[in-house]
């Protein structure tokens, strides 16, 4: 066995379970053994994997308890899976073991757990996760099915902690990997409720009742209003292909998730692993995901929307994709001077 560097490797073999003879890299995919999985927060995703071979993934989470903007002027205490909503991208091939630790963070006030959809075991995980502030949990799982698949807090009240951020993607590669394509983003929903209406300015906190009812005071993408829009859009150049990997936390709301101006050439609906073609919206519940790819042709600015309108225009749930490239005039023409029917040899 041959480790780089020396310290690392001790370090790892220490916390290694038994039968396990491999050094723990960062990110590495290459040893087939082990290794500490490059998490990312979105929209940015983990590199693709290549790996036919199972290994064992070690997932490190630490949940964070801490203020951010939910919208201009409006500030929120999430709760998180790394600092960020969505929590971190972890991205496993199937057949893999992955160890999962879970850290709380000791300024957090409450007890926090993860149920991974991607685990097959009672509670997802929740119950052996579980885990008080400045403690640590861990549970081993087999990633058995291949998929996009959510996960998200599982302490009671989990609708609760749900609707306060805490939830992020998971996806199972099938050996080998998905087929490459240009780039690859993270997109996630949820909806989230205060005490005041949408845009009071100010810390917000959490509205039950609204929670309850369903009725939410915001509907957003990656966890803020704007987190995907103008210097923060999502880009691509004209002829590539790029895929999105789009949650939905929820707790409550399904989306109609839509590209305006843009067809969706492939979806794998739900996350699962058939594919559907030529989609102008697809239907992503709370709790659920898609893979969605689209070849993008023409530049040009397209809104990324949950096309349940009023959420996307009064709500936040609104996000741009930049495409940047020549005109494709034969494709789309912009606006054009009206010719008469005249001159197109019709009669007048
Ligand atoms: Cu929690």
């Amino acid at each position: 066995m041959k480790c780089s560097p020396a310290p690392l490797c001790a370090l790892v073999l220490l916390s290694l379970p038994v039968g396990t003879t491999s050094c723990r890299r960062a990110g590495s995919e290459n040893d087939g053994k082990a290794a500490v999985l490059a998490l990312t927060d979105a929209p940015a995703v983990p590199a693709p994997v290549t790996r036919r071979s199972p290994r064992l993934d070690i997932v490190e989470l630490e949940v964070r308890e801490q203020v951010m903007s939910l919208a201009s002027g409006v500030a929120y205490t999430f709760w998180t899976f790394g600092g960020h909503v969505p929590g971190k991208f972890i991205r496993v091939v199937q057949g893999d073991t992955v160890e999962l630790h879970l850290k709380n963070d000791a300024g957090n006030k409450l007890p926090h757990a993860i149920d991974l959809h991607a685990v097959t075991g009672p509670g997802g995980g929740a119950m052996s996760s579980f885990v008080a502030p400045g403690q640590e949990s861990q549970f081993t799982f087999k990633a058995l099915n291949p998929g996009l698949y959510v996960y998200h807090c599982g302490t009671p009240p989990v609708g609760m902690h749900v609707a306060n951020g805490m939830y992020g993607l998971i996806l199972v590669e099938p050996p080998g990997g998905l087929p490459r394509v240009d780039r690859e983003y993270y997109v996630m929903q949820g909806d989230f409720y205060t005490v005041g209406p949408h845009g009071q300015p100010g810390l917000q906190a959490f509205d039950e009742e609204k929670a309850v009812d369903e009725k939410p005071t915001y509907v957003v993408f990656n966890g803020a209003e704007g987190a995907l829009m103008d210097d923060r859009a999502l880009i691509a150049e004209v002829g590539e292909t790029v895929r999105l990997y789009v949650g939905n936390g929820g707790p409550n709301l399904t989306s109609s998730f839509h590209v305006i101006g843009a067809i969706f050439d492939r979806v794998y609906p739900e996350g699962g692993s058939r594919l559907q073609e030529n989609v102008q919206t697809t239907s992503i519940p709370p709790g659920g995901a898609a893979i969605v790819e689209l070849k993008v042709q023409v530049p040009g600015t397209y809104a990324l929307v949950d096309h349940a309108l009023f959420r996307a225009f009064n709500k936040g749930a609104l996000g741009q994709l930049k495409v940047f490239g020549p005109p494709a005039p034969g494709i789309y023409s912009g606006p054009q001077e009206p010719r008469s029917r005249t001159a197109l040899g019709g009669r007048p």
